[in-house]
This record gives C-alpha cells, structure tokens and sequence, in this order.
C-alpha cells in the first residue's frame, strides 16, 4: 500500500490501492426447443424468486431473443444458482441451459 502522508497522520490512498468492489454476475438462461414455457416460468420464480407475471416476461423474451437475464449475484451465489438450475432441469429431463456472465 502506498500514499500520501499530510502531518497529522492522514494517509490518502491513491486510487489503485483502494478495495475493488467485488464483481457481479449476471445469471443468463439460454433458450431451446424442448424445454416446455411452463417449466422455465417455474424455474424462474422457485430460483430466482419472481412471481408469476414478471417470470413470464422473461421466459417469453428468452423464448423470442435467444437469452434473457435472471438476476444479478455475487459469484458464488450466481454459481450456486446456474447448478440448481442446471440440475434441476436434468431432474426433470429439459435440456434447459443456465450460465453466469460477469456484469
Ligand atoms: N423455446 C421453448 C419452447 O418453445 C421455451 C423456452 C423458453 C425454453 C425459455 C427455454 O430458456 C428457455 N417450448
């Protein structure tokens, strides 16, 4: 750590030394033709805690734009939540695919 020291003591870091906040990640559900609407809209409110319309929204913009945002995490908890879904899916036989991507 390096900065500048005035007389009473206060040191003013530089800029490069400060703590970083840490990085966000975006969840991201992929589309495909198999997985059935019903399923990701209730993959989208058990995991990612939306209710039933906003759930929808989503899934229909994944379903028409190839990809569509779930939420905004810290690394782990996003990690945590691309293997529920992951898992959950394979549970159920849907090849529906979930990834993160830093925001
Ligand atoms: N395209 C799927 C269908 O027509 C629905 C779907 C939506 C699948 C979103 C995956 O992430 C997805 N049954």
């Amino acid at each position: 750590m390096s900065g500048e020291r005035f007389q009473d003591g206060t040191v003013v870091e530089k800029k490069s030394s400060r703590t970083k906040p840490p990085p966000l990640f975006q969840v991201v559900l992929l589309n495909d033709d198999f997985t059935p609407m019903e399923f990701v809209v209730g993959v989208l409110q058990k995991f990612f805690g939306k209710g039933r319309e906003q759930a929808t929204q989503i899934m229909l913009k994944v379903h028409h734009e190839g990809r569509g945002v779930c939420g905004v995490y810290p690394r782990d908890v996003a990690a945590t939540k691309v293997e529920q879904v992951c898992s959950y899916a394979r549970q159920h036989q849907h090849p529906l695919q979930c990834v993160m991507e830093e925001a």
